[in-house]
């Protein structure tokens, strides 16, 4: 990649100026720079870009797909910039052209194709595959309008559209020559030739076309770019000639082309109504028809081999069950478009598929009425029908011990589709994303397919990308990290274990307070920039960033902030270090009883903020519009992590390891991978507390809990309850009955007040323990030198070993 002196830099900024935007330096806007320096980044990579896919091409490299209806990929300006090794001559040009280099970067519009940590995931993955030098590209959706903008109006979550198309993407290609046509409906007509194979006709199917965008995935400073492919739903050429016509022919042709569009429309339908979840279904079937088409044109054209052998050459990764339609697809294309017997495209099929699941909460596992598939997809249909005959013939006859479990097995029964049993049955790996998870699926969610197969189970650990998230986002602890240990670290992040020689070395440990002190400073700008609320940087801050859902219990987390606003209320001389609350979470929009911890968090902060008698000990902030930026600029400041799902819920987590990277102490439950922290820093070095995944299990089984006997023997449990009806927490009319009910009523479904006790006692001696500042920065050091194992780098080697063999 091309080096420039900044001298050259500006040069090129000003050349640029003129041409795409007509404009002298003088004139140029925050905006205007972003785009030039973005399209000269762009510029900068073409031709590596081609080289890296030519030389996989030359080299005949196994290729991995990741398949995802979700790439979280934020803004890339920054990210970009740093892996072509030009960010420092980026950032010096700018500001010696007056201009300060973060607003110039925020003028990128994130791109939010994804709802939390599984879409964030993915695009940790692509950064640390380039960075790594495989061959693997992403394959998603170029929805048009993202995850939504989150307002909060009242105290209130309101969502708003995220048109983030509206200003030119710098970052994609359009490459009309390579679109594919994918069919939806229509009918299948059988005929049965001489030799008794099945010639299958599909006939009258409404076309679309999926044309695809691609955006440039640069590894860090190694000249791979390997390729992240976005389809956009259009309507095709022939449609468009046909159907034009006069009057109401005019009109119902602009409906064809709406609903054709609207499949590449927006992120995550409404899936509560039949046309949401149809729609849904349409996306996925886009993606996944899309994709397999584009990998077998191109297998093709790179190999001139028979797709017998497509399995030695490529992997498709399926990130959850979204796109797990790939199985019946690629059957469908081996058997009807290539003449392949059923068996031959069934043994391509299962060595070419993978399957990664995030989540053993049952409403999340898919699951699709068949006759929605039936009549959306009729020749898929058929092909899922005859795997779900074979798979439980063979069952009955193969698998005696499993005879009893076929119908909890089968992946269709009772009128549904059971996408995940499809997405096992048909592909050769099968992992869960950390250990505890994992040994879930193998002994409850997934026990009997464990049984059946047991070499497809495997585990991988999730992991975060230690470029944006501790290069990017915290140049000074980055800098203060390669002063005491040297630069290694960057390539080879599990070299970071090597502070644990500095963890009693006092200028180490002062370097490292410094930056922390300086990141909740402009934590606290922004806070106060954007709320105006002030907070105090020398208190502690407490951070809970995460979509909003029950299991991760931030309803736990604000009844232990009115806990201590009544004990400071009843005891207002108490000592107390002064606690900063910070939380940024989005709740789906149709999810009543998120949206309501939404509104009683902002019901305690405002009157906490603001009461007198608290003297400044406790502040609770909301911030609006969690996503990746808010999140890079929130984590390099936490000091506490709050990682607090019922045990058992939380598949891995992933934030966990952001802040851990950036020198927060972990206060979490034993769940997802927040165990493997804990076995990597030790006891000493992260606060555990509450029940574990065999005690939840457990009270779900056997029952023995029950919420209100807690309420009515723990007054302090019980005054934190009826406050929620007392109107304490803001107006009159407000109440929180609906939470005050699922906890009582529904027995307290993620055993808030269970663990409720265990945490708040964790709280005390985190208090106590931050106090010693000394010895928590040694907790800290510990951590983040432990939090290299935490890389996706790591991650994504055991991919490329333990199941993309590349
Ligand atoms: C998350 N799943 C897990 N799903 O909850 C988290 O523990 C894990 O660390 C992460 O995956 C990565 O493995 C998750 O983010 C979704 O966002 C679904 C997407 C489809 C709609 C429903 C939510």
């Amino acid at each position: 990649m091309q080096q420039y002196t900044k001298a050259e830099f500006i040069k090129l900024i000003e050349d640029k100026l003129r041409r795409k935007r007509s404009k002298t330096m003088e004139e140029a806007t925050e905006n205007d720079l972003y785009f030039v320096i973005a399209s000269i980044v762009q510029d900068n990579v073409m031709p590596d870009w081609l080289e890296t896919q030519k030389e996989y091409t030359k080299n005949r490299n196994k290729q991995v797909y990741y398949l995802s209806m979700e790439f979280l990929i934020g803004r890339l300006i920054e990210s970009n910039l740093l892996n072509c090794g030009l960010l420092d001559v980026a950032n010096e040009s700018i500001q010696e052209m007056g201009f300060n280099p973060d607003k110039v970067y925020n003028q990128e519009h994130d791109a939010a194709l994804g709802n939390g940590g599984l879409g964030r995931l993915a695009a940790c993955f692509l950064d640390s595959i380039a960075s790594l030098g495989y061959a693997g590209h992403g394959a998603g959706i170029r929805y048009r309008y993202g995850l939504f903008e989150q307002r909060i109006i009242h105290g209130n979550q309101v969502e708003l559209p995220d048109y983030w198309l509206k200003n030119e993407y710098p970052w994609e290609t359009r490459k009309p020559d390579e679109s594919v046509e994918v069919q939806f409906g229509g009918r299948v007509i059988e005929h049965t030739r001489r030799d008794g194979s099945l010639e299958i006709q599909y006939v009258d199917t409404d076309k679309v076309t999926a044309v695809p965008y691609d955006v440039p995935v640069i590894g860090y400073q190694n000249e791979v770019v390997n390729t992240l492919r976005l389809w956009s739903a259009e309507i095709s050429p022939y449609d468009r000639s046909i159907h034009a016509g006069a009057g109401a022919q005019y009109y119902h042709h602009l409906e064809h082309v709406h609903s054709i569009e609207q499949i590449s429309g927006f992120l995550y339908p409404d899936d509560s109504t039949y046309e949401g979840k149809e729609l849904r279904l349409k996306q996925q079937y886009f993606l996944v028809s899309a994709t397999i088409k584009n990998i077998i044109n191109k297998f093709r054209d790179d190999h001139g081999l028979p797709l017998s052998k497509l399995a030695d050459y490529i992997t498709i990764q399926i990130n959850d069950t979204h796109p797990s339609l790939g199985v019946p697809e690629l059957m469908r294309v081996l058997m009807d478009e290539e003449g392949y017997p059923w068996d031959d495209a069934w043994d391509v099929t299962r060595h070419v598929m993978a399957y990664t699941n995030h989540t053993t909460l049952s409403e999340a596992l898919e699951k699709w009425p068949e006759d929605m598939i039936r009549n959306l997809l009729p020749r898929i249909y058929m092909i899922i029908h005859e795997i779900n005959e074979r798979f439980c013939i063979g069952l009955y006859y193969d698998h005696e011990e499993l005879r009893p479990h076929i119908k909890d097995m089968a992946i269709i029964s009772n009128g549904q589709i059971h996408m995940a049993h499809l997405a096992i049955v048909g592909s050769f790996s099968v992992n869960g994303v950390a250990k505890l998870h994992t040994e879930i699926l193998k002994q409850k969610e997934m026990k009997n397919f464990y049984s059946l197969y047991p070499e497809k189970f495997n585990n991988k650990t999730n992991g975060i990308t230690h470029r944006r998230w501790l290069l990017q986002v915290n140049p000074c602890l980055s800098d203060k990290i390669t002063d005491a240990i040297g630069p290694q670290w960057i390539h080879e992040p599990h070299k970071l274990i090597s502070l644990l020689r500095y963890t009693n070395d006092k200028p180490f440990l002062d370097d490292m307070r410094q930056c922390k002190q300086h990141s909740k400073e402009l934590l606290a700008k922004y806070i106060y920039e954007t709320q105006g609320l002030k907070v105090d940087t020398g208190s502690i801050f407490d951070v809970q960033i995460k979509r909003l859902h029950e299991y991760k219990r931030q309803l736990m987390n604000i009844f232990h902030i009115i806990y201590l606003y009544n004990e400071l209320k009843d005891n207002p001389n108490m000592d107390m270090t002064p606690r900063t609350f910070i939380f940024a979470a989005k709740a789906a929009p149709s999810y009543h009883l998120a949206k309501e911890v939404i509104k009683l968090i902002h019901h305690v902060a405002s009157v906490v903020n603001f009461d007198p008698d608290i003297k400044g000990k406790l502040k609770v902030v909301f911030l609006e519009n969690y996503n990746v930026s808010l999140a890079e600029k929130i984590i390099p400041a936490a000091e506490v992590s709050e990682q607090i799902s019922t045990a058992s819920k939380e598949a891995s987590g992933t934030g966990n390891m952001k802040m851990m990277m950036n020198g927060a102490i972990t206060c979490g439950t034993l769940d997802g991978a927040n165990i493997e922290i804990r076995d990597f820093v030790g006891d000493d070095n992260i606060f555990i507390f509450g029940l574990t995944s065999d005690e939840v299990h457990d009270y779900y089984a056997n029952g023995g809990y029950n919420a209100q006997e807690i309420y009515h023997s723990d007054p302090r449990i019980k005054r934190i309850l009826d406050q929620l009806n007392g109107g304490i927490f803001g107006k009159e009319e407000i109440e929180f009955k609906d939470l005050f009910y699922n906890i009582m009523s529904h027995n307290d479904p993620y055993f808030v007040l269970k663990d409720f006790v265990p945490y708040l006692e964790t709280h005390e001696l985190i208090e106590r323990s931050y106090r010693h500042q000394r010895d928590w920065q040694r907790m800290s050091a510990t951590n983040i030198a432990h939090s290299g194992k935490f890389s996706s780098d790591r991650t994504i080697r055991e991919y490329a070993t333990g199941i993309w063999k590349l």
